[in-house]
């Protein structure tokens, strides 16, 4: 992009009068009214030009930096992103917030009506595609040169509508009223192949497609914070050739055929799968994958000939890390690239693709771990399948060459699954395609190393590695909860913490200061009233601000046993009714979305709601127990909850959670968990300390002995007496009738442990009530969970990366 230049050049001015001058004129010129007639909507879109126009100047600035410097780059491929919504961080990021909170007063509009038009692209399904959004922020701060590819999906994550306590999807139309932050980039369209032949051409294989699709890539800006840099995230949509409209059909009254072609191929970018870390195997599904892998790999290439003409540099100047195995098939399309278009040996491709590719892993459940049948492989990329095959080949000769003999492990470490059914194990092929793999949490990459992937591990313990995510601080802290974060900034003596989160620890001293402890407690309560006026209008719910603001909120999964917590509460409704002062007062919050197809897991939901009825509408626990269920969590709703909360539940059973990254942002925002030695838990216990965290439950190691013994949910229930009356509440239908099948799943495997770890957990919510009693030492305890969350910043996260594995350096963007 040429830097254009000139006093011409507007929409850089940071002043009241260049930034109402730009509104005014983007509401004339590209909405076509004016002040006096514009809809909320007109403004909306006005005021998100606005302020992206100074950021589209940064762009330039980078793009030119970046393409003197000739640096390495690194792609992030990842299927999914939760960007969150865009107008308040970039109003941030440029430092225009106040003045367009004036200009629009003097307009008699108020900001924060007008930002509620803003509209959070929920292109993921949750911590995985929320963790791309964070690196991305933090790669751009700490000005490393980047391009985060991934799917414009017409449909994002469903919203989540509860009627009759049971959750019902209704589609995201996201982009419904238009994106002001979408640069639709048309003449950079390109063409993905599917199906066809493989041909032999003068010696060398071809493959020849037997139908395309357009991918047509559209941008959004990743600003740096304290930066000049903006990087990008290119999304691809896919779309049909202009002329597959069938005007023949339609003229002749057959309207739905006319359009079959066209469906056929936009189909690919209509939808996210709404599947959490569960295998969704569909046809449709793998195109996907394949669409973005295509579509992206063309464009890494595309700038790398921008910018150099030797493919022997090709991987000092990229790496591209896979987010988990959706876009493992970079692997075998570059070697295509490499081997058949532009015709390097096999040996050089094969080193060129293995240095340049990393894969992050980020699930242990074995459910969770991609494979595609042969057959459908075959028939899609038959082409990929034969790459596959030979790079199958050359790693398992060298499997034998290392290991002479041993079949069972040329078996386990086959690309190839053989039974019960022939398919591809995606993991594998990152795995072996990769010079670096990842862990996102210390007990996950252990775990990762001694379980899942142990023979790998065994093979080539050179690559294993850990990186614990980490959440943007500007997002999760600053933009999220803007009381604490001007608290902090007062007493840390300016905003240098942002971009230097360590620096929190300078709130460890404050920790007994009843002044300052005083303060806090004042930003929690008007964040907990914020978050009681939210809940009143979605639910008619009243919350107290003045209880302990208790919440589970994450996707729902058996695995993160928000049961458990049901079953706290329906123990806790029992003993109020029985003692008033048995607990203290106390709301519980939760929140989250269940895959459609979760059937176990949307009774859950169901539950959850009937006992939240059951309970609100009972004089007897009236001002000590609210249970709410809040509908449609997203980021946005994140961002509402997290800075509210005082007790922060990650319960999910050890061993299960790989990292967790909601923990974080709630101990940063000064909650205090209650949790098990599960995922990025151990690392947060061990850095805020064990008097300032609640631990309960086993331990992975535990865990998995347990499931292996002869465990017997039955005679814990019946050992139990406040555990047995909470199921007999469940079962003689107090909260509703017929959850028989739940109570099924917890007295017969009980997969999850939960009656296993009931009764610890009702012991340490205890402790953290008897801590609430005591406001000072509840305070002391929170302010130390903000001190000691340094560690968590997806800055952080992103310098191991750099340091591990990418070996990037920053470029940085001069000022203007
Ligand atoms: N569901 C893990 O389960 C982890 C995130 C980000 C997950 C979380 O524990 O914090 O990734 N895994 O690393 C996943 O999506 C495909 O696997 C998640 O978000």
């Amino acid at each position: 992009m040429e830097q254009p230049n000139g006093p011409a050049l507007r929409a850089i001015g940071t002043t009241a009068a260049e930034f109402e001058r730009d509104l005014v004129s983007n509401l004339y010129f590209e909405r076509g009214t004016t002040m006096e007639s514009a809809s909320a909507q007109d403004v909306y879109q006005s005021l998100a030009v606005t302020v992206r126009d100074r950021l589209v100047d940064r762009r330039a600035r980078t793009a030119t930096a970046h393409q003197a410097a000739n640096p390495r780059c690194v792609y992030y491929l990842s299927a999914e992103y939760m960007l969150g919504r865009q107008l308040r961080q970039n109003l941030q990021y440029t430092g225009t917030e106040e003045v367009a909170r004036d200009v629009l007063k003097g307009l008699g509009v108020s900001l924060d009506e007008i930002a509620d038009f803003d509209v959070e692209p929920s292109l993921g399904n949750g911590g995985l595609g929320r963790l791309a959004a964070c690196l991305l922020d933090a790669l751009a701060t700490a000005d490393i040169p980047a391009v985060g590819y991934g799917i414009r999906y017409d449909l994002g994550l469903f919203r989540q509508a509860i009627v009759d306590g049971a959750q019902v999807e209704r589609p995201d139309d996201w982009a419904f009223d238009g994106s002001p932050w979408e640069f639709p980039q048309q003449d950079d369209r390109q063409a993905v192949g599917f199906y066809g032949r493989v041909e032999v051409e003068a010696g060398r294989r071809r493959w020849i497609p037997e139908e395309t699709v357009l991918g047509e890539p559209s941008h959004m800006l990743v600003p740096g914070y304290g930066t000049q840099t903006v990087n990008i995230v290119r999304l691809w949509r896919a779309r049909a050739d202009s002329d597959a409209f069938n005007l023949a059909d339609f003229a002749a009254g057959r309207s739905a055929e006319a359009v079959q072609e066209v469906l056929r191929s936009e189909n690919i970018s209509k939808v996210l799968y709404p599947a959490d870390s569960t295998e969704f195997g569909r046809e449709l599904r793998l195109k996907q994958q394949y669409f973005l892998v295509s579509c992206s790999l063309w464009d890494i290439v595309r700038r790398f000939h921008l910018r150099n003409s030797d493919w022997t540099v090709f991987a000092d100047k990229t790496v591209i890390q896979l987010n988990d195995t959706h876009p493992a098939l970079a692997v075998p399309e570059l070697m295509r690239l490499l081997v058949d278009e532009y015709e390097l040996d096999w040996d050089t491709a094969w080193s060129i693709t293995r240095r340049t590719f990393a894969y992050t892993c980020h699930t242990l459940l074995p459910e969770a771990l991609e494979t595609w049948p042969v057959a459908l492989f075959e028939r899609l990329l038959p082409r990929h399948l034969e790459i596959v095959y030979a790079i199958n080949q050359t790693h398992l000769d060298e499997v034998e060459s290392r290991f002479p003999g041993d079949g069972d492990l040329r078996r386990r470490l086959s690309l190839i699954q053989e039974e019960p059914e022939r398919r591809i194990r995606m993991a594998h092929l990152a795995v072996v395609g990769s010079h670096a793999v990842n862990g996102v949490a210390e007990l996950h990459s252990r775990l990762l190393a001694e379980t899942t992937l142990a023979d790998f591990a065994r093979l080539w313990p050179e690559r294993f590695r850990n990186v614990t995510n980490g959440v943007s601080p500007r997002r999760f802290l600053r933009l999220a909860n803007p009381r604490l974060a001007a608290l902090i900034s007062e007493r840390l003596g300016g905003e240098g913490w942002l971009t230097d989160l360590d620096q929190l620890r300078g709130l460890a001293a404050l920790a007994g200061d009843s002044e300052f402890q005083r303060r806090w407690r004042v930003v929690k309560r008007d964040n907990k009233l914020d978050l009681a006026a939210y809940v009143r209008a979605a639910t008619g719910v009243v919350l107290d601000p003045d209880a302990l603001c208790d919440v589970h909120v994450k996707r729902f999964h058996e695995y993160k046993r928000q049961l458990l917590k049901l079953l706290h509460v329906i123990t806790l409704h029992d003993r109020l009714r029985a003692d008033p002062g048995a607990d203290v007062p106390r709301t519980v919050v939760f929140a989250g979305k269940a895959a459609p197809s979760y059937h176990a897991v949307k009774r859950i939901i169901q539950l959850i709601n009937g006992v939240a009825k059951v309970v609100n509408a009972d004089p007897a626990v009236a001002g000590r127990l609210t249970v709410v269920f809040l509908p449609d969590y997203n980021v946005t709703r994140a961002e509402l909850i997290v800075p509210a909360a005082d007790l922060s539940e990650q319960i999910s059973l050890a061993g299960k959670e790989a990292s967790g990254t909601g923990n974080m942002k709630l101990a940063l925002n000064g909650a205090v968990t209650v949790g098990t030695l599960d995922g990025a838990n151990i690392e947060l216990r061990d850095r805020v300390g064990a008097d300032n965290f609640f631990l309960f439950g086993v331990d992975a190691a535990c865990a998995a002995e347990v499931r292996r013994g002869d465990y017997r949910p039955g005679e814990i229930a019946g050992s139990d007496p406040e555990l047995a009356a909470a199921l007999a509440a469940i079962a003689d239908g107090r909260y509703g009738a017929g959850f028989g099948d739940v109570l099924d799943t917890l007295l017969g495997r009980d997969e999850y442990l939960t009656l296993a770890d009931y009764r610890a957990y009702l012991d340490a919510q205890d402790a953290a009530a008897a801590a609430w009693r005591d406001p000072a030492r509840w305070t002391a305890m929170s302010i130390r969970n903000t001190a000691h969350c340094g560690f968590f910043s997806a800055d952080r996260t992103v310098a191991d990366y750099r340091d591990r594995i990418w070996h990037a350096d920053p470029v940085p963007v001069p000022p203007r």
